[in-house]
């Protein structure tokens, strides 16, 4: 499996756990995929090692379950594979100190059923919760509970949610995402002190744009696991979905639409629509309904390269 990328040196750990520096031979089979590096971390390869040293040439990449793509840039027909073969994502969020967006939370979770990846909403920073800020994670934790994803609060500082992460991590790839300065380096740092990652105060994080690299890392836990730490990704990379399928994405709404009296009911204004009638009803969330319309018009223009 690749665990670290940096231009033409890619590293392989081998059946043995042996971290073997690898480069690649000709051409790869690419599976008509037009992307700009040929591995990404979590590949799985195969690869024959050269006599005498410590390196080896990859012959081969296995067929990927799936992979999360970076456009290079929004007309480019090239993409940049950021990591492959993952199992789950984590979206770590915090109410405070930066608070993250209910839009940007939905975002990255109608990305992930894109991309067919279970995905988990961590809340950090409970310690510095007021009471008011844990009844509405509470809330929160309730209403994406019941549309079906998992949800676990935690505070790195204090060392609480650890354990259960570090369970859910074992024997599995997975991707923490979220903002900066909501405490992903810290987070992983209180499951796996020796990882050592660095963590930085959260007013220092405005001059980062400076050395965004693309390279993605893979760190392996104590605990078991492997984490996938993609620099500058803030979430999952673009994705095309075209303005039909955006409520698949959407579980809750996509539930209702069976109801709707046209099958391709958008459920902007048309007559008879279910999802404006749970909305009505309270049985749909509104922060929901107004994530799924930000995607539907598209108002940051980022997330979607095709057509409509
Ligand atoms: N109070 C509190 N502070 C935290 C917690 N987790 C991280 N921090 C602080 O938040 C800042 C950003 O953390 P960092 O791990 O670098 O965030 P990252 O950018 O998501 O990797 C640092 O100053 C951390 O000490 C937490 O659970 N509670
Ligand atoms: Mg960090
Ligand atoms: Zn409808």
């Amino acid at each position: 499996m690749i665990i670290k990328t940096t231009g033409s040196w890619h590293t392989v750990l081998d059946d043995n756990r042996n971290e073997v520096p690898c480069k690649i031979k000709g051409k790869l089979r690419t599976h008509g995929l037009r992307s700009t590096n040929p591995v990404a971390v979590g590949d799985k390869v195969k690869f024959y090692r050269l006599e005498k040293e410590n390196t080896g040439i990859i012959a081969e990449i296995l067929d990927r379950k799936n992979y999360i793509i970076r456009r290079s840039s929004k007309l480019s027909k090239e993409s940049h594979v950021l990591a492959a073969n993952l199992d789950q994502a984590f979206l770590m969020v915090s109410l405070v100190s930066p608070r993250t967006t209910l839009r940007f939370i939905d975002r990255f979770l109608a990305t992930s059923e894109a991309y067919r990846i279970p995905a988990t909403l961590i809340f950090n920073k409970t310690d510095i919760y007021s009471s008011d800020l844990l009844e509405e994670m509470h809330e929160l934790m309730k209403m994406y509970e019941s549309i079906g994803y998992e949800t676990i609060g935690t505070s790195a500082l204090l060392k609480k949610g650890t354990e259960e992460l570090k369970e859910r991590m074992k024997g599995k790839i997975s991707l923490v995402a979220g903002n900066s300065g909501v405490g992903k380096s810290s987070l992983i740092n209180a499951m796996d002190p020796s990882l050592n990652l660095r963590t930085r105060p959260v007013s220092a994080h405005h001059s980062t744009g400076k050395h965004t690299t693309t390279f993605s890392e893979m760190f392996e836990l104590s605990s078991g696991g492997f984490i996938i730490d993609t620099p500058g990704i803030k979430g999952f990379g673009i994705i095309d979905m075209d303005r039909e399928e955006i409520s698949h994405f959407f579980p809750d709404i996509f539930a209702l639409s069976g109801d709707c009296q046209y099958y391709n009911c958008m459920h902007i204004n048309e007559p008879n629509c279910a999802v404006k009638k749970a909305l009505e009803e309270n049985r749909l969330s509104i922060s929901r309904y107004e994530s799924y319309l930000s995607l539907f018009f598209d108002d940051k223009g980022k997330y979607r390269t095709s057509r409509y």
